[in-house]
């Protein structure tokens, strides 16, 4: 399932999250943006180096976990015996399940063998540097121990524990940072809260029970913004990321500000571009996408599941590979962004085998390599990516980018790491390079024993060895002057 952010009936309010607009659009944008909210943003105000020194961990980090986890991992795509169609989290929406019906799910979930250490242990396995978990997904139920609402897993479960809580002791022992995703805007069990029906494009304000129906700044006044005040005090130094989603137009510029003064309060915090109310926020949020050439100018966070959904089903066993799960974080890394991994417990608090199978290889491969993906900057090439066909459409009617997958590259002050995907025949041959090469080796080679680099004109050859040390990817490092 390829989808993004724009495929929402949310569309004209997301529209700015989907383009790769210009550094210049950008900077005319946040103008634009800053001189009309009613609240000012921390992105309005600070200074470029405070804004380096905020985003300057998360840039480093190149790699997290997304956690989708909540009651709809009970009926896990299946309804009253019939397989629903779509993703797992929107169960209650996709087969129109009253609120009732929905909130009594509460009273099975039991989920014994959820362990914050193996979570956090597996993140870190992975390479990955930090975890946002669904605090409050669209059905309304929150994963913590909110004051503000009863429909949570402390109050309203057998369970009775806060796993967000057992999450942010275990990622203060193990060196992790740990950020709280919260649907803000859609609720469909609070009354007020928004809903639409995904598939349909219905309005936002489309409702399929009676018990939803409410005004939308009296569920944000009573239950959302006194969620969050929760969420951003009671958990130590977390959150560091706050992660809004599916904003829609009852998400006024005024109603948004009100959320602004509350993270206004918190200046460490990064927030992403799906706030709504016109907000900008630090990063652009490709879903499910890897823009062809990321965001010039731009912070952003390509979010991915490995199957299709992002919470827990069943029957969805369509895993890709460790190959493609690689070499996304690769793409994305060679185009200055983060790749957002998801992984869907389901409702004992088990982690799909397939996904941690997959986690574990995707780290043996960054133990040999990290220092290729970790705080690295874009490639100064560009074109290895792929590019645009002269005679294939996308959906929107423009040429498509056909992407390419012989080798990416990363950048360090004074190396250039070449991704290799395709092993060449004897030679890698750069046409034109960027800068002098002075030496060469692979990065898996531990004695660093040096290739031979011979110039050619602009160019370089760097002679290799007949086969590649890893399959899916090995990497070759050129010393630069
Ligand atoms: O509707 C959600 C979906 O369930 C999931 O949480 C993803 C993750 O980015 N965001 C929304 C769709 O854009």
């Amino acid at each position: 399932m390829i989808r993004n952010c724009c495929s929402a009936a949310v569309a004209a309010v997301l529209l700015t999250t989907c383009a790769l607009p210009s550094p210049a659009q950008i900077e005319g944008e946040r103008i634009a943006i800053s001189s009309s909210h009613p609240v000012a943003a921390i992105q309005d105000t600070e200074t470029p180096a405070q804004r380096d020194a905020r985003m300057g961990w998360w840039r480093d980090a190149r790699f997290g976990m997304f956690i989708h986890w909540g009651l709809y991992s009970i009926p896990a795509g299946t309804w009253n015996g019939k397989d629903i169609n779509g993703i797992g989290e929107w169960i209650m929406n996709s087969a129109s399940i009253p609120v009732a019906d929905y909130k009594a799910l509460a009273k099975q979930f039991n989920p014994t063998a959820f362990n914050a250490h193996d979570i956090v242990a597996l993140a870190k396995s992975a390479g990955m540097k930090y975890i946002v978990i669904t605090a409050k997904h669209h059905d309304g139920f929150a994963m913590f121990d909110p004051k503000a609402d009863p429909f949570n897993i402390v109050a309203a479960t057998p369970f009775h524990r806060d796993p967000i809580r057992e999450l942010a002791v275990e990622c203060n022992k193990q060196g992790m940072k740990l950020g709280f995703y919260y649907s803000q805007d859609q609720d469909w069990t609070a009354p007020g809260g928004a809903a639409y029906k995904k598939d349909d494009h219905k309005p936002p304000t489309f409702h399929w029970d009676a018990a939803q129906d409410g005004d939308f700044a009296t569920y944000l006044h009573n239950k959302a913004i006194p969620q969050m005040k929760e969420l951003l005090t009671n958990y130590g130094d977390f959150p560091v990321v706050i992660w809004f989603d599916t904003p829609t137009k009852d998400m006024s510029p005024a109603l948004a500000g009100e959320i602004v003064t509350l993270l206004n309060q918190h200046p460490n915090l990064i927030w992403n571009n799906r706030l709504g109310g016109g907000y900008k926020g630090d990063t652009e949020t490709p879903e499910q996408f890897i823009p062809a050439q990321g965001y010039p100018g731009r912070d952003w966070e390509a979010c991915m599941t490995m199957n299709d959904t992002w919470g827990y089903k069943s029957y969805d066993t369509n895993f890709k590979s460790t190959q493609t799960l690689l070499r996304n974080l690769i793409d994305i890394a060679s185009k200055g962004g983060n790749y957002l991994l998801n992984i869907g417990p389901d409702s004992k608090g088990n982690v799909p085998p397939a996904e941690i199978e997959r986690l574990q290889e995707v780290g043996k491969w960054i133990a040999t390599n990290s220092e290729a993906i970790y705080g690295t900057k874009p490639t100064l090439f560009g074109s290895e990516a792929g590019a645009v066909s002269s005679t294939e459409k996308d959906k929107q009617g423009k040429p498509k980018f056909i992407p390419a997958w012989n080798w990416r590259s990363t950048t360090a002050v004074d190396k250039i790491y070449i991704e290799l995907f395709t092993w060449p025949d004897g030679n890698f041959h750069l046409e034109k390079s960027p800068r002098t090469v002075t030496g060469a080796y692979l990065l898996a080679d531990k004695a660093h024993n040096p290739l031979k680099v011979t110039q050619t004109g602009s160019g370089v050859d760097i002679a290799l060895p007949s086969a590649p040390v890893d399959p899916i990817a090995t990497v070759l490092v050129l010393n630069t002057k």
